[in-house]
């Protein structure tokens, strides 16, 4: 029966039914005794496995189909009335075309199985930041999950004003890789994805709600929907300062998001909280800064590399109530993944759910394999964490993988010059990523998959937030990937980041002094604490070089970058390019 009078919802789920025909319509409540039932039935289905009770608690495991383990940029579209709205960095087609060859793959495509409405909110529940949406899935691994990632409740029915909430219309179908579409129409807050099963795809209110539906919505309403992570760093004063990051994947995004501060740093008083380690909203205050909250209610990462040594937190968030997809499942209904530990397991299964001989020279779980945990389990969880207004950020840090162009931080000039700063980020691709070792590809603010409309009205966007925000965070680019001429690290990453972050901070408060170069202001190496880092001075020194040739270059590549943007290309990033050419001759 529905749980819900609002006829904006009832007509909308009873004209999705009609087109998907599932065999009955079940109503989630959000209540532990309904969500066990559920996990019950898909232990029975064989969707989920159930986990080694003692040791991971409450935990389960899903595979997804071998043909859909990663989300699908070539198959997501942004389907806003005119095509120069989605811009050149999104695929798009036509409304009307795109809604009747979605209704072919839909229809009859949930005969035989159940149809699950999840009532899910995205922030706190009747702040006045939250945003609400209703998923239908015939999916019992995303009603699972979207428990984990977002806040869902028969509350949510009760904070929907009218028709003010986001549609969204998931089914699994035949998983055909072929007739796979993860699709956006904006203007009718509406998200349909279809044959796919893996989480990127499917948990709509991820990247298709928080990001790409919430950008509109953010350039609509005044403020940020972006793809950063949340970090309190409190001092030994007991002072908690906030800071956002935007980096491209394989950065250590979410290391960072959950960051231990160095042995030093503990010893003197140090902590740090994660806030979030996905996706903010930014909204200016009435104090005239700017505040984040983050929107989920848990973590979707990476497994493998995650372990004791390198996140810890992580680690600890997903060792009761979580579910764990595409990693190595162990006789004693325990989990593995690549770089755990350095014990593979034997007579285990695989990814793909075959026996697995760790000596094969395979890897066990997928490389985009992930644990779906409660935020409330990390142990470093911010006591904000909850806090409808969210948290006042002091700067905001761009990153990306660069071995030689970027220094290890610099701060912009303004706010205009870090706008121009997030706009030229950029990773040179790694061995494990698909293309050309070296390449660079860029990624705007990180956005380039996340962006529900025109990037340069998304940078106007940003340049238009200044006149918003009275108090703004500083903005700056890190770089924790510098190496020497041999390919070694320069820098050690992980916790001693907050090394930079303590610089980064104290620029925002205007507690160091700062070099200017022509890409903006840079540490004088003796204000970074490189103290037990094992970083000596002179390589400091090094990690702090801006090489004027490698930056022609790097012009010339952004050039050639924002040429793809055409006349839409907002008038103060090209000058940006042209000041800081004119300051590197
Ligand atoms: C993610 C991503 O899964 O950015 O968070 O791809
Ligand atoms: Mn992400």
């Amino acid at each position: 029966m529905a749980l819900t009078n609002n006829k904006y919802i009832t007509d909308w789920v009873a004209a999705q039914a009609e087109l998907c025909k599932p065999d009955e319509i079940v109503w989630i409540d959000g209540s532990e005794a309904q969500l066990a039932e559920i996990r019950g039935e898909g232990f029975r289905t064989g969707e989920l496995i159930k986990l080694n009770e003692e040791i991971l608690p409450g935990c389960v495991y899903h595979r997804s189909a071998v043909n859909d383990v990663a989300r699908v940029e070539a198959r997501t579209f942004i389907c806003c009335e005119r095509e120069e709205d989605a811009g050149p960095t999104n695929n798009w087609m036509a409304p009307d075309k795109m809604k009747a060859m979605l209704r072919g793959i839909y229809d009859g495509a949930m005969r035989g199985r159940k149809m699950y409405v999840i009532p899910y909110a995205m922030g706190i529940v009747g702040s006045p930041f939250a945003k609400y949406g209703i998923e239908l899935t015939d999916s019992i691994y995303v009603v699972v999950s979207m428990a984990i990632m977002t806040r869902v409740g028969t509350d949510v029915y009760d904070a929907i004003q009218g028709d003010e909430f986001i549609k969204g219309l998931h089914s699994k179908a035949e998983l055909d890789a072929e007739k796979r579409y993860i699709v956006h129409f904006p203007q009718e807050n509406t998200i349909m994805s279809v044959n796919s099963g893996y989480g990127g795809n499917v948990l709509l209110g991820k990247k298709c709600f928080a990001l790409r539906i919430a950008s509109c919505l953010g350039r609509d309403e005044g403020w940020l929907a972006e793809h950063m992570l949340i970090l309190g760093v409190q001092n030994p004063a007991g002072e908690v300062r906030y800071v956002c990051g935007a980096f491209p994947s394989a950065c250590g995004k979410t290391n960072l998001a959950m960051l231990i501060p160095p042995e030093a740093y503990r010893e003197k008083g140090w902590k740090c909280w994660c806030v979030g380690d996905d996706i903010a909203w930014l909204r200016p205050g009435p104090d005239g800064r700017l505040w984040a909250v983050n929107p989920e209610n848990g973590f979707f990462g990476v497994a493998p590399g995650t372990s004791k040594k390198t996140n810890p937190n992580a680690l600890a968030s997903a060792m009761k109530n979580s579910i764990f997809t595409n990693v190595v499942l162990k006789p004693d209904g325990t989990v593995w993944w690549e770089g755990m530990d350095k014990n593979p397991p034997h007579g285990a299964l695989n990814w793909k759910g075959e026996p697995w001989d760790p000596e094969s020279g395979e890897p066990g779980a997928h490389p985009n394999s992930r644990f779906t945990a409660p935020a409330k389990n990390c142990p470093c969880i911010s006591p904000e964490f909850d806090n409808p207004a969210g948290v006042p950020i002091s700067a905001i840090v761009f990153g990306g993988r660069r071995a030689k162009t970027a220094p290890l931080v610099y701060q912009s000039r303004d706010w205009a010059h870090g706008v121009f700063v997030g706009s030229i980020m950029a990773s040179e691709k790694t061995a494990a990523a698909e293309g050309k070792v070296g390449e660079t590809r860029r990624d705007p603010m990180a956005m380039l998959p996340f962006c529900g409309y025109h990037m340069a009205d998304y940078w106007q966007h940003w340049l238009d937030m200044e006149a918003k925000i009275a108090h703004p965070p500083v903005i700056c680019n890190v770089n924790w990937f510098r190496t020497d001429d041999a390919g070694h690290f320069l820098w050690p990453g992980f916790g001693d980041n907050l090394r930079v972050i303590e610089w980064v901070l104290k620029r925002a408060f205007g507690e160091v002094d700062a070099v200017e170069t022509p890409i903006g202001y840079m540490p004088r190496p003796e204000d970074i604490d490189i103290e037990g880092s094992g970083v000596d001075l002179e390589t400091l020194r090094g990690l702090l070089t801006v090489d004027p040739d490698l930056w022609k270059t790097e012009v010339a590549g952004i050039r050639e970058f924002y040429a793809k943007f055409g006349d839409k290309l907002p008038a103060k990033l090209r000058a940006e390019l042209d000041a800081l050419e004119a300051r590197l001759q």
